[in-house]
């Protein structure tokens, strides 16, 4: 049996998240719970520096599923504040505005892909602004309740990677 979680991201907080699993699923016998199956990564992540007095953020990266079923997230978290939403934006004519999404489906071998001016995490009620060269840990976590988390370098703008995101749909 494997209890998935990001392995460079493994800490103290998924540790013993992990064991709270294992005991859970010791529990119930193994039985018709797909968590153990879920493999969900982060193969980027970076987060949005923040000028001061502002309360909001933003976090973006590529989620990856890994394994042979589709995997709901439900749920994102990170560890500079309390509220974080899954967020897509939504043309209006010429406006655009932003809709909370409360669960996304990744296909297997899928990536999910959170990138500025589209899909993202929203960052809600920061209490401390995000200074470059920092890190924020950011967790999502599916309806089976795997946990992938990763730490993301707080960047003022998108890093440049070899594999640019303009090659997903
Ligand atoms: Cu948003």
């Amino acid at each position: 049996m494997t209890v998935t979680t990001t392995r460079w991201s493994y800490h103290d907080t998924a540790a013993s998240y992990a064991l709270a699993m294992l005991i859970f699923l010791t529990s119930i016998g193994f039985s018709s719970f797909s968590q153990a199956d879920e493999m969900l990564h982060w193969r980027t992540l970076w987060v949005r520096s923040m000028p001061p007095g502002a309360t909001v953020s933003a976090a973006y990266g590529e989620l990856m599923n890994h394994g042979d079923k589709t995997v709901t997230v439900a749920s994102v978290s990170s560890d500079v504040s309390d509220s974080a939403e899954m967020h897509e934006v939504i043309a209006e004519g010429d406006q655009r505005r932003m809709a909370q999404l409360t669960s996304i489906d990744i296909a297997p071998h899928q990536t999910l892909v959170f990138e500025p001016g589209g899909r993202h995490i929203m960052l809600l009620d920061v209490a401390a602004p995000l200074a470059e060269g920092g890190k924020v840990e950011v967790c999502a976590v599916s309806v089976a309740g795997t946990r992938a988390c990763s730490l993301g370098q707080i960047e003022r703008q998108a890093p440049v990677t070899s594999d640019p995101h303009s090659t997903h749909h």
